[in-house]
């Protein structure tokens, strides 16, 4: 049978993205604390070990939300209703998507949105083979960035983002806000969003999660100088520069960098970086939430909670 995958469009939202890529890059290393956008992890090679960061017994954040959909995806789908447009952001792999589909009356539409167009492509392939009937848009875009939706041709059907995995806590707290009032206006009057955020717990299970021992999180942090050096001209050498990750705790967040291992001189399309014995790339941050802090946070982006579900942990 011929896959049906070959049959759907992309929608293509990735104009001057190495352009973006660059001035991001150069932008972020001429800062006193230099730093790169943690949405540029995810290349081929990128998206790959973060599906080898999900399988860590370390990184317990996918096994839990994993957890909570098998048991509750079917009421969640209730809550979501039938006929809806859902639209998902930074699908990944699809392996959340699946169990959520699976409970859905008659979705309408489905637009995964994610900017790792190799993954993107896979993944709608796996999905359009399991869900022959489902209508599907695949959506190649930064969601930052993004605002216009393809039409669907249903603009009476109620539209739904489905945000899991805590990706949510990849932004700070006033970026937070903003890409959820994003969302509701996504959505509009009356839509829904369905997403997953990781609760702040014990130091001695954060920390493992994002320095596991068969140091796969660390050739994921690694691989953005890899990524730069392919793209972008660039001449990192990474055996120069160490994984660093800590949970702050009080700032409510595990900060990743990537630590240069002595001085050094760094070119990146024709431009000169210096780094100094033990200074930082500052990679990503990944906040952890109370129930309180979560409810503040949905608040102010006017969101109001209908239902959350916890992991059995
Ligand atoms: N939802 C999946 C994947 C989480 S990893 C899960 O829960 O396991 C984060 C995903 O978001 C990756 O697929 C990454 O490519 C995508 N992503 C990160 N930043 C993005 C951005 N600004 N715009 C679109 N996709 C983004
Ligand atoms: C996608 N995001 C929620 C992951 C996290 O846990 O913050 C990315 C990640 N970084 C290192 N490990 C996983």
């Amino acid at each position: 049978m011929t896959p049906r995958t070959a049959a759907i469009p992309r929608h293509d939202v990735s104009i001057a993205w190495r352009r973006q890529f660059l001035r991001d890059v150069i932008d972020g290393l001429k800062r006193p604390q230099k730093q790169i956008p943690c949405k540029y992890f995810y290349d081929e090679i990128g998206s790959v070990l973060f599906d080898q960061i999900c399988e860590l017994d370390e990184y317990y954040l996918t096994r839990s939300e994993l957890e909570i959909l098998r048991v509750h995806a079917r009421e969640m789908a209730e809550l979501i209703g039938d006929d809806c447009v859902l639209i998902e952001f930074g699908s990944g792999s699809g392996l959340k998507t699946r169990l959520l589909l699976a409970e859905l009356r008659s979705p309408r539409v489905y637009l995964p949105i994610d900017v790792a167009r190799e993954h993107l492509e896979k993944s709608v392939r796996e999905l359009a083979n399991r869900f022959p009937s489902l209508h599907l848009i695949p959506v190649h875009a930064d969601f930052t960035a993004f605002l216009r939706l393809p039409d669907t041709g249903d603009p009476k059907a109620r539209r739904v983002v489905y945000f899991p995995g805590s990706t949510i806590g990849n932004f700070d707290p006033v970026a937070a806000v903003v890409l959820l009032r994003k969302i509701a206006d996504l959505v509009g009057p009356g839509g829904g969003l369905l997403i997953g955020f990781d609760l702040d717990k014990d130091e001695s299970i954060v920390w493992p999660a994002y320095n596991d021992r068969s140091g796969v999180t660390a050739a994921f942090n690694l691989n953005l100088l890899a990524r730069i050096n392919r793209e972008l001209a660039a001449t990192f050498d990474l055996a120069g520069f160490t994984h660093r990750a800590e949970y702050l705790r009080t700032l409510e967040r595990v900060e990743i960098h990537l630590v240069s291992d002595r001085a050094q001189v760094v070119r990146v399309a024709g431009r000169t970086i210096s780094f100094t014995a033990g200074e930082s790339i500052h990679t990503e941050d990944s906040y952890k939430y109370s129930l309180d802090s979560i409810g503040r946070l949905t608040a102010q982006a006017g969101w109001t909670l209908v239902r959350r579900w916890l992991d059995s942990r």
